[in-house]
């Protein structure tokens, strides 16, 4: 079966994409191949983060991989958190200092809309090929919901009433930025694999 190393330390991203995997490929984790690394997100775009972490992997693994990074891009804060979202309240904070931090500088704000973007890079053993997946919503003054990770607290998607921390996986699937961004690369690699 031919398999796909996806290159995250995130249980919840692996989880969401696992629950995607079609099942003539077998999704590989960094434990695995015996990564037990973190890989520093050092550059300043999302793009740059996704390639990066790629690229931590390939002395190591010559196979076909994948990783994806995530920000929450929020209007009334000119993109930000962004390419910040896991370290927005600063280097050591917590996941719930940054949801407070958005909430503190959301106070005032007037236009609450906002989007996630997920850019994933695929790298093929040669080359690599970037997918995007976008999806818009907008964010709420006070957390609700007790599933998922990161934001998904404060962040309703347009075509819902519920956060996604108010949806299990799959119906977070059904509006996910992951999701698109996924089946984006599937597609593509259905195509040139004749799956
Ligand atoms: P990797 O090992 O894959 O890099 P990570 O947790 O560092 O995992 P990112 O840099 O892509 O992931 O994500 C930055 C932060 O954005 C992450 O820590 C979450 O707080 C948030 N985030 C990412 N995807 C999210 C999602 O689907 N829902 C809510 N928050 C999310």
């Amino acid at each position: 079966m031919t398999e796909l190393l996806f290159v995250t330390n995130n249980q919840n991203k692996l989880g969401e994409i696992s629950a995607l995997m079609p099942d003539n490929l077998k999704i590989l984790k960094l434990s695995d191949i015996n990564f037990h690394q973190d890989i520093p997100e050092t550059e300043n775009t999302i793009e740059g983060n996704s390639l990066l972490k790629v690229k931590a992997v390939n002395e190591l693994y010559k196979g076909m991989c994948f990783a994806e990074d995530t920000g929450l891009e929020i209007k009334a804060l000119n993109g930000e958190p962004g390419v910040r979202s896991a370290r927005y309240a600063g280097e050591g904070k917590c996941n719930q200092d940054n949801i407070n931090l958005v909430l503190n500088n959301m106070k005032n704000a007037e236009d609450n809309t906002a989007r996630f973007k997920t850019v994933l890079t695929f790298f093929d053993g040669k080359e690599n090929i970037q997918f995007e997946g976008i999806c818009e919503g907008v964010i709420i003054a006070e957390q609700k919901g007790e599933m998922g990770f990161g934001y998904d607290s404060i962040f309703i998607p347009n075509g819902s009433e519920l956060t996604f921390a108010q949806m299990n996986m799959d119906e977070k699937n059904k509006f996910s930025h992951r999701k698109k961004a996924f089946y984006s690369f599937i597609d593509y690699f259905r195509e040139k694999y004749i799956l």
